[in-house]
């Protein structure tokens, strides 16, 4: 992305920030999310990850009891999105999965893919695969984070540590 883009991208985002959402993010549920497919835009977990907080948002979070999260997945569902970063990981330690606002992530929900996390080479970053069929759903699976996949970004995102 060249200096120009950067600093328009950052300008809209100040300008409108007054509205609902920042320019390029929409409100799904009650949050605001920038998708990456919008704009043919793949990165490592770690580049988007800067990106989304070039953006002054993060890689998105999800609250296994709040309903954005459904309202996220359902919006995921009816875009054909797949193949996502979202914002966990566990590479500072092996199958510690944290989310970025420092939130431990419940290895028991069921949006997990079965068998996953299974750690094979190294597989530290969370990635959304929508899986087809007649009632498509989808799931997180741990993937090498130096792979380029599209990713989300997510506003109002705070440490809870
Ligand atoms: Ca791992
Ligand atoms: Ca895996």
């Amino acid at each position: 992305m060249n200096h120009t883009l950067q600093l328009f991208l950052l300008l809209s985002a100040l300008a409108a920030a007054q509205g609902a959402c920042p320019n390029g993010f929409h409100i799904v549920g009650n949050q605001c999310y920038r998708f990456s497919q919008e704009y043919s835009d793949t990165k490592t977990w770690e580049q988007a990850r800067t990106f989304c907080q070039f953006l002054d948002s993060d890689l998105a979070v999800l609250d296994l009891d709040c309903n954005d999260n459904n309202h996220l997945i359902s919006y995921i569902i009816s875009k054909g999105y797949t193949n996502i970063w979202v914002g966990a990981s566990d590479t500072a330690m092996e199958g510690f999965w944290k989310w970025v606002d420092n939130r431990v992530v419940d290895m028991t929900s069921t949006l997990w893919f079965y068998n996953e996390p299974d750690n094979p080479s190294s597989n530290d970053c969370a990635r959304f695969v929508r899986a087809s069929g007649d009632f498509p759903r989808v799931y997180l699976y741990d993937h090498p984070c130096s792979q380029s996949l599209n990713y989300i970004c997510q506003t109002g995102i705070h440490s809870k540590q």
